[in-house]
């Protein structure tokens, strides 16, 4: 397994590159270009200042995450081929600087979803919380995104940026004829023309899975599943079409059995995104530590199941609390995310020496 750490870039993030290579096992980050909008190409150029910059700190830059899509493949309309086309060279000019693995969603309009950013935790820290009957309530969608971002820190969230506000009415409009099959059908048309590239360029394409793991405002999810994600890896067998198995995404329901999903999707995984989750009542769930007593899933039996699996790709711990007075970028602190690769090393240590 290789550990890597996400970090925004030198605009969009406060944490040092110097703080992350001195967090014990990572050899690289997982970052993205913030100021490309979905659909842009990134250029050569723009990548490679990025990845010398990454490199001058002795650290790889062998994932990206993410590349996003324009809604019009979503949605199977408008210029989809177009922007398809542009995808594909974005995937060329990110096989030039050596990037092996690309996480990406199919969400449609938004990314992540939580209702509170920084919910106050019993012992005086503070951890992102999902209301699912306070967002299954919500009619209007604009001020729930203005409230977002003003309680972000400053930062733009990826998905929720302030100038996609004017967009999302319409698009709301288009996704009222879309439904999961439709979703499916789109997400095939667009893995059809972007893996054979893949293929060539040695990149994986992981797909993340949507979070939370169910349909949100009306608007159709589909990678919520272990039997969903088995569809996708179907749709083109290749081994490049891959998946990113967020454990907290997925975990978000209780039904999804974490460690199982690993086990039948095998090689197919080629990112991991590990964070413990809490289960509360009404379909709410609250963000925790990485420490399995502190939230529903086991992270001992999560990186058993990599163990078992022989998992080679790349690893990161998820989003964490804030802790210890820091004020970051929501789930992408510094501290609670190095304390859970401490703990994952730890996991990973004792699994390997209890398993030879
Ligand atoms: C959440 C992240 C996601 C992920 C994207 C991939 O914290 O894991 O934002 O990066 O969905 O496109």
């Amino acid at each position: 397994m290789k550990m890597v750490f996400r970090w925004f870039g030198k605009n969009h993030d406060c944490i040092s590159l110097d703080y992350i290579r001195q967090i014990p096992s990572v050899t690289g980050i997982v970052t993205s270009l913030m100021d490309v909008k979905a659909g842009e190409i990134w250029t050569q150029a723009q990548i490679s200042a990025v990845k010398d910059y990454v490199k001058s700190f002795n650290l790889g830059m062998e994932v990206i995450e993410s590349v996003n899509i324009h809604e019009d493949i979503k949605t199977g309309l408008g210029k989809r081929d177009f922007y398809i086309e542009n995808y594909i060279k974005t995937i060329k000019n990110l096989s030039t600087v050596g990037v092996k693995c690309i996480c990406y969603n199919f969400m449609p309009v938004f990314d992540w979803l939580r209702t509170d950013l920084y919910h106050p935790m019993a012992d005086g820290s503070s951890a992102m919380y999902y209301d699912r009957a306070y967002i299954d309530a919500v009619e209007d969608t604009s001020t729930l995104i203005q409230g977002i971002q003003e309680n972000s820190n400053g930062f733009s969230l990826p998905g929720w940026e302030p100038e996609r506000l004017a967009e999302i009415q319409s698009l709301f409009e288009i996704y009222k004829h879309i439904d999961e099959e439709k979703l499916f059908e789109n997400l095939q048309y667009f893995l059809k023309a972007i893996i054979p590239v893949c293929e060539k360029c040695d990149i994986k394409m992981a797909i993340h899975p949507d979070d939370p793991p169910w349909n949100i405002f009306g608007l159709p999810r589909i990678i919520t599943s272990e039997k969903n994600l088995q569809r996708v890896v179907r749709l083109v067998n290749s081994p490049c079409n891959c998946v990113t198995l967020c454990s907290g995404s997925l975990g978000a329901n209780p039904e999804n059995d974490i460690p199982k999903t690993i086990r039948s999707l095998g090689d197919r995984i080629a990112f991991a995104h590990v964070r413990n989750i809490k289960h509360e009542k009404g379909g709410n769930f609250g963000e925790v530590s990485h420490l399995s007593s502190d939230g529903s899933l086991d992270l001992y039996e999560i990186m058993k199941a990599y163990h078992d699996i022989g998992f080679t790709g790349y690893i990161r711990p998820d989003h964490g609390r804030m802790i210890w007075n820091e004020r970051g970028r929501p789930g992408y602190g510094l501290y609670d995310r190095a304390l859970g690769i401490a703990y994952l090393n730890g996991l990973i240590e004792a699994i390997r020496k209890n398993n030879k």
